[in-house]
C-alpha cells in the first residue's frame, strides 16, 4: 500500500481555514486509501521562539484539530515529532546534502526572515526544509498532501531523495510526490485577500479559525475585504477577495463555482457573506465540539500520540538505519 505523510507546526491556538481545506480534508480522504503518518511537528515551531506553556498548548490543540477533523488514530498514525528522535538525526544527514545556494532559494524563508527581520533570524528557520525533507524521507512516503506554500519545500525533498539514491544507491529512500487539490491549494487571508492565509501572519480579522467563536467566524466573513464593483464573478487577479469567499463557498457547500455564481446573479455581496458565513459556521462547529472533547482528555490525546510515536519510530529507524549503513557510519556493537 502506498504510504501518505503529512505534518503541520504548533505554531496557533488555532488551525485555520487554509490548513483545513488546503490540506487536513486531504489527509482525512487519503487514509481510507493510503497507510498514513501525520505528525504535529513541534520541532519546527521551536524556529518562532515559542514560550514553553504555549508550545506545549498548542501542540495538544493541533493533535486535538486532527483527530475532529477526522483523522481516525485506527487508521492512521498520529505523533508529535520530538517524540520521535529518528527526524533530527536525520535532518542532520540530509543538511549535509544540500547546498547553501538551494537552501537560501527557498521563499519561506525570505519572507519568514523578512517579517521577523534580521535579528529575529535563526540558522533553524534557514533548514527548516531539510528537517521537513527528513520528516518526509523517514517514513518512504509516497505522497504529501500539503498547500500550495509548501510546493517548493517539496521540490526540495524530492532533489535530496535523488541526491541520496545517486550517492548511496537505488532504493536508499522513496522520492515522493506532492498531492495539492488545485481548487483548495491557496486559501486567502480576508483582509489582504492577495496574501495567503497564515498561523502566524494573518491579523485576527483576516482569519477563519477552526476553534474560533462563531460569532467571530461570521463576523470576519461579513467583514471581508472585496472591491467596489458589484458583480459575483471567479476572477481570481481582477477580484481576489470575492473569487476567494467563492473557492471557500465551494469548498463547504461542495457545488461548483459556475453553479453559486449563477445563484448570485444580479444580488450584492452582502448576500454571498451572510451565506457563506452560515454555511462555514454549520460546518465547522462539530468540528470545533470534537476538538474541545479532545482538549478536555488530555490523557486520552497523550494516548493515542504515545502510540503514534511508537510505531512511527519503528518505521523511522529502519530507514535510519539504512542510510546510516550506506553512509559507512560504523554502526554500534
Ligand atoms: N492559506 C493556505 N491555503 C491552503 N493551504 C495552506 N496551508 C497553510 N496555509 C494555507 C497548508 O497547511 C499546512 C500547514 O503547514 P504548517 O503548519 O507547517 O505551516 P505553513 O504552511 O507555514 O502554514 P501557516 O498557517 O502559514 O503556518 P505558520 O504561520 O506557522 O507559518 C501545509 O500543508 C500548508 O501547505
Amino acid at each position: 500500500m502506498t504510504r501518505v505523510f503529512s505534518a503541520m507546526q504548533p505554531t496557533s491556538d488555532s488551525l485555520q481555514l487554509g490548513n483545513y481545506l488546503g490540506a487536513l480534508v486531504e489527509w482525512v480522504k487519503l487514509q481510507e486509501t493510503h497507510e498514513a503518518i501525520y505528525s504535529v511537528v513541534d520541532l519546527h515551531a521551536l524556529t518562532v521562539a515559542p514560550d514553553r506553556d504555549v508550545l506545549t498548548r498548542r501542540t495538544r490543540v493541533t493533535a486535538a484539530q486532527f483527530l475532529a477533523a477526522g483523522v481516525d488514530p485506527d487508521r492512521s498514525l498520529l505523533f508529535v515529532q520530538s517524540h520521535v528522535p529518528q527526524h533530527a538525526e536525520l535532518a542532520w544527514v540530509l543538511s549535509t546534502f544540500t547546498g547553501m545556494g538551494e537552501a537560501g532559494r527557498m521563499t519561506q524563508f525570505k519572507d519568514k526572515s523578512a517579517q521577523v527581520g534580521e535579528s529575529g533570524t535563526n540558522v533553524g528557520l534557514f533548514t527548516y526544509p531539510v528537517l521537513m525533507a527528513a520528516d518526509i524521507l523517514l517514513y518512504d512516503t509516497n505522497v504529501v498532501p500539503v498547500g500550495e506554500d509548501q510546493r517548493q519545500h517539496l521540490e526540495l525533498s524530492r532533489d535530496l531523495a535523488q541526491r541520496l539514491n545517486t550517492r548511496l544507491g537505488e532504493g536508499t529512500v522513496v522520492v515522493p510526490e506532492p498531492h495539492i487539490v488545485k481548487a483548495t491549494a491557496k486559501i486567502f487571508d480576508l483582509q489582504e485577500p492577495t496574501k495567503k492565509m497564515s498561523k502566524s501572519f494573518s491579523g485576527p480579522k483576516g482569519l477563519i479559525e477552526i476553534l474560533d467563536d462563531p460569532k467571530k467566524v461570521a463576523k470576519n466573513i461579513k467583514a471581508a475585504a472585496t472591491d467596489s464593483d458589484t458583480v459575483i464573478r471567479f476572477d481570481p487577479e481582477g477580484k481576489p477577495g470575492v473569487s476567494n469567499l467563492l473557492t471557500i463557498y465551494s469548498a463547504f457547500s461542495g457545488r461548483a463555482i459556475d453553479q453559486i455564481v449563477a445563484d448570485y446573479e444580479g444580488k450584492m455581496y452582502g448576500h454571498l457573506k451572510v451565506d457563506l458565513a452560515e454555511i462555514v459556521v454549520d460546518y465547522l462547529t462539530p468540528i470545533r465540539d470534537r476538538a474541545m472533547e479532545w482538549i478536555e482528555s488530555p490523557e486520552r490525546l497523550d494516548e493515542v500520540l504515545a502510540q503514534g510515536a511508537s510505531k512511527a519510530s519503528a518505521i523511522a529507524q529502519v530507514t535510519l538505519d539504512r542510510i546510516y549503513d550506506r553512509l559507512g557510519l560504523l554502526p554500534p556493537l
